[in-house]
């Protein structure tokens, strides 16, 4: 058979939960299929490259196993027996279950749930308007960003940095806790370009040798949630090798002199004892960045989910404080630019109507909201209703255990609204089928590049699939809410109405021909020098913890949390994290595969091709001391619950940690029980989030 030509090109951007949001081009064929995607050459920071398993899209919009009718439940909860209904009545039964839910209870016992599946603002975004014109319960959403931005937040005062794009003019390119190959794989575009035209050095730091580290020159492999050990050494060497910017650190610094008397102790072998790494090592990485004015350190999530993630951000984010590499262009930092945009959405979230004095429930928590936990619910009401967007917490949870057993509950109803038959959706009371980007209008930003991209209707969706605009709008009116504001308006009108808001008079027809707008500060504001985000511009190695920044930002909303009384003064290594013992000999990380992005592409048959099936990275010193060969099928385990995969022996991983790449769905372990049964939703200190690379855990053969 020949392959199909395009009949046109149309151009959008990924919608996926990835920093690097690519500007695509999408091959259209005909009769309304699409054919390989491509990265929009003309974007500068997407430069023509996107993932693999993105430009296979059309195996996931095409898939047979895609949802395409509502779904009643008509067995047991997950027994898998349905029955197919309208559309009508899906509506009609969520809106009964959220009207029955407020009269026992109050309306905080709906809780409208989502996440990222789509980062589109409209169809992401619009379920806050339903929640706030309702009074329904808030999400605090602390699964992802929250000890990152933190970490980073907390030093310098403002989520953005250094330009991304100006890694190509970088001389070392220190790619720290993110595993860029396989999670925003345009990092590697542009630290290859430096590396071929400059000579670059790349630098990677890692827990085990991912595909990212397999590509650096220098690749650093520490031991699990020491990463700010590492950073004070790197500090200390450079006061006592003078490779410190002093110039710089009293002009855009809060206390280097105190920094320099708190790091005297923090000298290459108490960081070597601490992190696993040679002296040697940690002192020639020392001397290149020393040498080296373009230093960029691109600072990724992954050394961030620990428990103490948020101080392992700021002690990294001080190391080029320290050497002053932010003065110059291809030196610096950079984390995200979720700061840069400016844009309004007042109106798709419906914020007119939002009272703050409304609980907010932790996302990760869910399993202890679920099962009633009197401080997880703020000491309020149970939640009996859900409506479940963009996201599958029955796999991408903590404690798994606690969320199924919640989700079981017969008291609960629950709606899932999804492409596909996902691990969330078949715990469901009703499903219903969901739209995929290349089918709905919808703008998109990127939080590790700094365009806004818009992805207009390309294809017509399948005639019985709904969009999530539709869903929120369609519960509007049935719920009584359909004239408060940001309702009543298509996605379209949405769009422009954003953009008009946020100084792009040009609006939606403006985006659509120009497809995306640079809104990158220039020079001296990106690096901060005209002042980091504080009101006296100084960049904070003494971070004010627990002061003015927490109840500012909204990813803080539940305040301070976990062990803050262990808060350090200065960076420091702070042992928090699930230390290995005599009954958990092991530390479990759960790291990205790269054919997923997190549940979503565990359906699509080239991606399990690829990944395999869900294994264990193990040392071959351990292996051989439990006496356990490759391809066996092992337990692992903690106070949380136990998981059994197969072992695959391999000197990546250090002795004594053990890596599971996934997420897998729950359905493809042998226990139906998925590796999240071994996280912990125990909130990061100090402003919560969820430590799953920090796992201590048992092995059985
Ligand atoms: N292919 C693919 N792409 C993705 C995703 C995916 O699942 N798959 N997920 C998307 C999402 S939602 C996000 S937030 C981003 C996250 O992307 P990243 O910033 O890359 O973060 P993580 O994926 O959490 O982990 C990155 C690396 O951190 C390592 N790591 C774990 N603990 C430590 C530690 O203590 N120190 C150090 N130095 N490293 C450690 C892990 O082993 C892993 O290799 O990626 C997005 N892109
Ligand atoms: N063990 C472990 N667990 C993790 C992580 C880890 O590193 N290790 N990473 C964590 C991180 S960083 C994150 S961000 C979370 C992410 O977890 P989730 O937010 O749950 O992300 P996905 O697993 O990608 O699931 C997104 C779902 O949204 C659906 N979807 C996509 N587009 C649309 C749409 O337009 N409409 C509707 N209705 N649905 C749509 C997809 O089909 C998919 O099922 O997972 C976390 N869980
Ligand atoms: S690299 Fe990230 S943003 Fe780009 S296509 Fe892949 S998943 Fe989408
Ligand atoms: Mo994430």
């Amino acid at each position: 058979m020949t392959k199909p030509l395009p009949i046109a090109i149309g151009h959008s951007a990924c919608p996926h939960d990835c920093p690097s949001t690519c500007a695509l081009d999408v091959e259209l064929l005909d009769g309304g299929r699409v054919g390989r995607l491509r990265g929009a050459a003309g974007n500068d920071y997407t430069a023509g490259v996107i993932c693999a398993k993105v430009a296979r899209y059309a195996e996931r919009i095409h898939h047979a196993n895609r949802l395409l009718k509502p779904l009643q439940r008509v067995g047991e909860k997950g027994a898998g027996e349905w029955r197919e209904i309208g559309w009508d009545d899906a509506l009609d039964l969520i809106a009964e279950a959220f009207v029955t839910a407020e009269s026992r209870h109050g309306s905080e016992a709906v809780w409208p749930y989502n996440y990222a599946g789509t980062m589109g603002l409209v169809q992401r975004d619009g379920i806050h308007r339903l929640r706030h014109a309702k009074r329904y319960s808030n999400q605090f959403d602390s699964i992802c960003t929250n000890m990152a931005w933190g970490g980073w937040f907390a030093g310098a005062g403002a989520m953005r940095g250094a330009d991304p794009r100006e890694i190509q003019k970088s001389d070392c390119v220190v790619i720290w806790g993110t595993n860029a190959v396989a999670t925003q794989v345009n990092v590697m575009t542009h630290a290859a370009k430096a590396r071929k035209e400059r000579g670059a050095t790349i630098v990677a730091i890692d827990i085990y040798d991912n595909a990212t580290m397999k590509q650096a020159d220098l690749a650093l492999k520490l031991r699990p949630g020491t990463d700010a050990a590492l950073a004070c050494a790197l500090m200390h060497i450079a006061f006592r090798d003078n490779t410190a910017d002093r110039d710089y650190l009293a002009r855009y610094t809060d206390d280097p002199a105190g920094l320099e008397a708190h790091l005297t102790a923090r000298s290459p072998d108490w960081a070597a004892a601490i992190t696993g790494l040679t002296a040697e090592s940690i002192e020639a990485f020392a001397a290149l960045i020393g040498q080296t004015p373009r230093s960029f350190f691109r600072l990724g999530y992954g050394f961030t989910r620990q428990r103490n993630g948020a101080l392992a951000m700021h002690a990294a984010l001080s190391v080029p404080a320290v050497y002053g590499h932010w003065r110059y262009e291809g030196g610096g930092a950079f984390h995200s630019n979720s700061d840069i945009f400016g844009l309004n959405r007042a109106k798709i979230m419906g914020t007119a109507d939002r009272d703050p004095a409304i609980r907010h429930l932790d996302q990760s928590r869910i399993g202890a909201v679920l099962t009633g936990d009197r401080g997880a619910l703020s000491n309020g009401p149970p939640v009996a209703a859900m409506l479940i967007q963009n996201t599958n917490p029955v796999n991408v949870c903590p404690e798994q255990r606690l969320v199924r057993q919640g989700f079981a509950r017969t008291d609960l109803f629950v709606a899932v609204h999804e492409q596909f038959m996902t691990d969330t959706a078949k715990l469901a009371d009703l499903v219903i089928p969901a739209t995929m980007f290349l089918e709905h209008d919808d703008i998109y930003r990127g939080g590790g590049q700094n365009h806004i991209v818009l992805g207009p209707k390309l294809v017509d969706p399948p005639a019985t699939v709904r969009t999530n605009h539709f869903v929120v709008e369609e519960l509007a009116k049935r719920l009584g809410v359909a004239d408060r504001p940001g309702f009543g308006l298509t996605a379209r009108q949405l769009i422009d109405d954003l953009l008009k808001a946020s100084g792009a008079p040009g609006g939606y027809d403006a985006l659509k021909t120009g497809r995306w707008i640079d809104k990158q500060p220039d020079f001296e504001t990106a690096h901060f020098l005209t002042g980091f985000g504080w009101p006296d511009g100084k960049f904070r190695f003494k971070p004010d913890w627990r002061g003015a920044m927490a109840p500012n930002r909204p990813p803080q909303s539940l305040g301070l949390q976990g062990p803050v009384d262990a808060l350090p003064v200065f960076p420091d290594h702070v042992a928090l994290i699930e230390e290995a013992d005599a009954a958990h000999p092991y530390r479990l990380a759960t790291s990205p595969a790269r054919q997923f992005l997190n549940s979503t592409f565990a359906e699509t048959e080239g991606s399990r091709q690829r990944e395999g099936g869900p294994e264990l990275l193990i040392h071959p010193d351990d292996a051989g001391r439990e006496d356990l060969a490759d391809g066996v099928l092992v337990a692992i385990g903690n106070q949380r619950g136990s998981v059994r995969l197969t072992l695959k022996v391999s000197d990546a991983v250090k002795p004594g940690v053990l890596v599971h790449e996934g997420l897998w769905a729950n359905s493809d372990f042998v226990d139906g029980e998925g590796i999240n049964t071994l996280t912990g939703a125990d909130p990061v200190v100090p402003f919560g989030g969820a430590a799953f690379h920090d796992n201590r855990v048992w092995l059985r053969g």
